[in-house]
């Protein structure tokens, strides 16, 4: 029996639909309020920056941030929900502009430090060993900027101290090679799964793979995932989909490229991911011009999506293909492929 799929995503998904050229459009959705759609919506996993779950924390004792990450660990039990990860938010932060464990000023690298050791600190309180980091401004705006040497090896002792910090902490990277820097350090699953094995703990760090950003560095997201589930440290994704080299769409999975879109969830298929307790994380935008009402739809639809292309792989004719591969003869495999997609066949 194939397993079935778990799926997540962040409050951030729903979301006022600003862009940098124009304000909010939609109202703002309450956190309370976004956690009661999950369930209807499909999803059972939340994921959260670190100030989603406990909003004033660097107003806060580490002790007061921990009782209110329990205390939305309650409304996540009666919601029937489960904390995926907290991830510490460093880019919106003062203290962050220029970067948080790369900046040039020692007192910003400490902030992130300490910042990211509460964020794992949440993460228990939630009831989740689980972090992410995506290294927003870790990076340039011009090369000049920074010794980038010198960064590496910050980013390095920084993630070696939260290790050390909390012993049962696992932290996945989650690579993009740009924006809102010009570039970004640790731009695809390579150089995250390169830092993960110079860390004090390669056990405990590992990836996660997200489609925009792997496509934003001109490389195929199957491939990418494939290369950390070989290693055995495919710890999420977020799905989402691209059209091209652009700023960072986020549009409904499939929703750019079918067919790439379909060869994630082949190599999902292929690792048997359904069956780890890992989620599937939609990391995805509504429209701008999406009305309220609808503003989750994307939501709903790349979960479906996702769904659909699973019983499009399983339902595949699996010995044909494979006769296809035995004779070397790729046009027919291709031909194969696309008519089941197409529905032809
Ligand atoms: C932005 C990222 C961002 C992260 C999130 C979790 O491009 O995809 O949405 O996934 O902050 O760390
Ligand atoms: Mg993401």
């Amino acid at each position: 029996m194939p397993g079935t799929y778990r799926f997540s995503f962040g409050p951030w998904n729903i979301h006022e639909g600003a862009d940098p050229f124009g304000p909010p459009i939609r109202p703002t959705v309450a956190f309370a309020r976004k956690l009661e759609q999950y369930r209807g919506l499909g999803f059972e996993g939340v994921q959260f920056h670190d100030d989603d779950a406990v909003p004033d924390m660097e107003k806060l004792s580490p002790a007061q941030i921990t009782a209110q990450a329990k205390e939305v660990k309650k409304v996540l039990d009666d919601a029937g929900l489960v904390a995926e990860f907290s991830a510490p938010r460093l880019w919106e932060d003062p203290r962050g502009v220029d970067g948080g464990f790369t900046s040039n000023d020692p007192a910003a690298r400490r902030w992130a430090v300490e910042r990211a050791k509460r964020c794992a600190d949440i993460a228990h309180g939630l009831g989740t060993n689980f972090m992410v980091w995506w290294l927003a401004r870790e990076g340039t705006y011009i090369r000049e900027a920074k010794n980038a040497i010198e960064a590496h090896r910050w980013l390095l002792e920084s993630l070696n101290e939260i290790l050390l910090y909390d012993r049962q902490i696992t932290i996945a990277i989650e690579p993009k090679p740009n924006e809102p820097m010009d570039h970004a350090y640790i731009p695809t699953i390579g150089h995250a799964l390169a830092l993960a094995a110079q860390s004090a703990d390669p056990s405990r760090v590992g990836g996660l793979i997200e489609s925009a950003h792997a496509i934003l560095a001109g490389l195929d997201p199957s491939d990418e995932m494939a290369f950390a589930l070989a290693a055995g440290k495919l710890w999420s994704v977020h799905l989402n989909d691209q059209n091209g080299l652009k700023f960072d769409q986020d549009k409904a999975f499939g929703a750019a490229d079918l067919r790439r879109a379909y060869n994630q969830v082949r190599v999902l298929e292929l690792a048997g991911y359904a069956d780890t307790e890992r989620f599937i994380g939609l990391d995805v935008k509504a429209m701008r011009t999406q009305k309220p009402e609808a503003a989750t739809r994307h939501l709903a639809n790349s979960r479906r999506f996702f769904l659909a292309l699973v019983d499009k792989h399983r339902t595949l004719n699996h010995a044909a293909a494979g006769q296809a591969v035995a004779q070397r003869d790729y046009e027919q495999l291709e031909a194969l492929i696309l008519e089941h997609l197409m529905g032809l066949k």
